[in-house]
């Protein structure tokens, strides 16, 4: 993957200000190739950071990282190829079996994920599925609930970086178990939409194990100058399609061997 940063610094303040309008206040926006049709991976990273500096200097606080386009369902859902990744904070977070509102979303979805808990640092390039393991203090089973502020979901790679990954709220749950007591490429999910099946998958989806995903987030963290501490909350991919959600649904994603995580959604 390659960072070329193209745009100059008035440049990407001003797309991470539109992005931030967005975000904030639930309203979608022309995705930003329309308007820097040569826009690149390197420049979309460039705006996400920016993204990231302004709400940690408004006092929210990182929590950890997601990665995204991780599985083939979620590519060819989305029209992109290459997985991309995202940073989470502590805003961002629900409890289980909460009431979620959409009222503060512009149209969310939502996938089903393994995520890991870390115990020690992990920096790339070069890290590889079995630093992340040795470095995983829990996995957990995760629903991530994404919003693209472009207009109806459509985006390009560069577009959807500077939205940081689409990434809205996430809710952790069911049951935490340490990595060596499971096989972590096989284990089978179910997403249910108001009790109908909307979803079946299983982890090795996510580039063939979820802990290579997690690797190469922490390779595409290295390329935009950062590392992933100990205690992050790292999110490594929606398994199967991402699902719309409105008032009045409630969701269940049941994973083997994790448990479940419900949630309802609100206006
Ligand atoms: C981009 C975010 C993708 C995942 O798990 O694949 C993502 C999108 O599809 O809007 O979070
Ligand atoms: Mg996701």
């Amino acid at each position: 993957m390659s960072m070329n940063i193209t745009l100059g610094r008035e440049d990407i303040v001003r797309l991470a200000e539109r992005v931030e309008g967005a975000q904030t206040r639930a309203y979608a926006i022309p995705k930003l190739t329309d308007e820097y049709p040569a826009m690149t991976i390197g420049d979309g990273y460039a705006v996400q950071s920016e993204l990231r500096r302004r709400f940690i200097a408004s006092g929210h606080r990182l929590v950890g990282w997601k990665a995204g386009l991780t599985s083939k369902a979620k590519m060819q859902q989305m029209g992109v190829n290459v997985p991309s990744i995202g940073f989470l904070t502590d805003r961002m977070a629900r409890p289980e079996n909460g009431a979620i509102s959409t009222g503060d979303l512009v149209h969310p979805r939502v996938e089903c994920e393994v995520a890991f808990v870390t115990k020690l640092a992990l920096s790339g390039p070069g890290c590889t599925c079995e630093a992340v393991l040795a470095a995983t203090d829990y996995v957990l089973p995760a629903v991530e609930i994404i919003d693209s502020r472009f207009a109806g979901f459509k985006f390009d790679l560069a577009s959807v970086i500077a939205d940081n990954g689409s990434s809205a709220r996430f809710v952790g749950g069911g049951r935490a178990r340490r990595p060596e007591e499971l096989d972590l490429r096989t284990l089978g999910v179910v997403m249910e939409r108001n009790g109908e099946i909307v979803g079946t998958g299983a982890s090795a989806a996510v580039l063939g194990h979820p802990a290579d995903a997690v690797a190469m987030l922490v390779n595409i963290l290295a390329e935009i100058g950062e590392t992933l501490p100990a205690g992050s909350f790292v999110m490594s991919g929606g398994i199967t399609e991402a699902v719309a959600v409105k008032p009045g649904d409630s969701v269940v994603a049941r994973f083997q061997e994790l448990g479940s995580v419900s949630m309802r959604f609100v206006e």
